[in-house]
């Protein structure tokens, strides 16, 4: 059986129930802009980066954008979310997650975030998990967006080890792809109806253990 030693986690949609916040502030953006924006679209949205969600969004209407333009609508997208972000609570962490983390840790596993937002330091902290992570890697970090595998493989870089020896759980399509494009295993977080690439798909980490996941693997 493979050897694992690093858990590499997603923030938005798999630590914490982040990614309603962004729906309503891209919603909020693209009604004022006249946008037709669904939750489906919003799917597309999950692990890219702040300036690709905004290009997505405007590529459903064929719009174009100055660069200025494209950065002011990005700060007030994000002033809006960071209004929302600020006022999180620990229950909405997701069901499972700080046993999980904790547990594994135990275990001996190194774990580092990986994500894409900028804000994580901020989430982080609000809900008083900082501590649950080895090394942080996000979108402070990073140069290039989800599907790029940089942040998993600067993650595995962090903890130490190989790439081949991290498991990367992730609820975007994006970050699927991310994970296996820098050569690691890709636990989804969500459904497997969306994340079909997904070498195993978990609802979340409700009652399960990181010896759960890595009998599936
Ligand atoms: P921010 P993750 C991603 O976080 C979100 O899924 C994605 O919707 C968001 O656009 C991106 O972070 C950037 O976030 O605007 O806060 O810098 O899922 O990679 O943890
Ligand atoms: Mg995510």
């Amino acid at each position: 059986m493979k050897q694992y030693k690093g858990l590499l986690f997603d923030l938005d949609g798999v630590i914490v129930d982040t990614a309603k916040y962004h729906y309503l502030a891209w919603k909020a953006l693209a009604d004022e802009l006249g946008i037709p924006f669904s939750q489906t679209d919003n799917e597309r949205l999950k692990g890219v980066s702040r300036m690709a969600s905004l290009e997505i969004i405007l590529e459903i209407d064929k719009r174009t954008m100055s660069k200025e333009e494209k950065e002011a609508n990005c700060t007030k997208k994000n002033d809006l979310y960071v209004s929302y972000i600020k006022n999180l609570e620990k229950h909405e962490i997701l069901p499972g997650v700080e046993a999980f983390l904790t547990d594994a840790r135990e275990k001996g596993y190194k774990i580092a975030l990986g994500s894409a937002s900028k804000n994580s330091g901020l989430i982080l902290d609000r809900l008083g998990i900082r501590s649950l992570f080895d090394e942080i890697i996000d979108g402070t970090k990073v140069t290039i967006a989800k599907p790029d595998p940089e942040v998993f493989v600067k993650g595995s870089e962090a903890l130490g080890l190989e790439v081949g020896e991290c498991i990367v759980f992730e609820d975007a399509i994006a970050g699927i792809e991310a994970a296996h494009n820098g050569g690691m295993k890709a636990v989804g977080i969500g459904l497997k109806s969306i994340l079909v690439k997904a070498d195993e798909v978990l609802p979340g980490f409700k009652g399960i253990t990181i010896d759960d996941v890595i009998a599936l693997l």
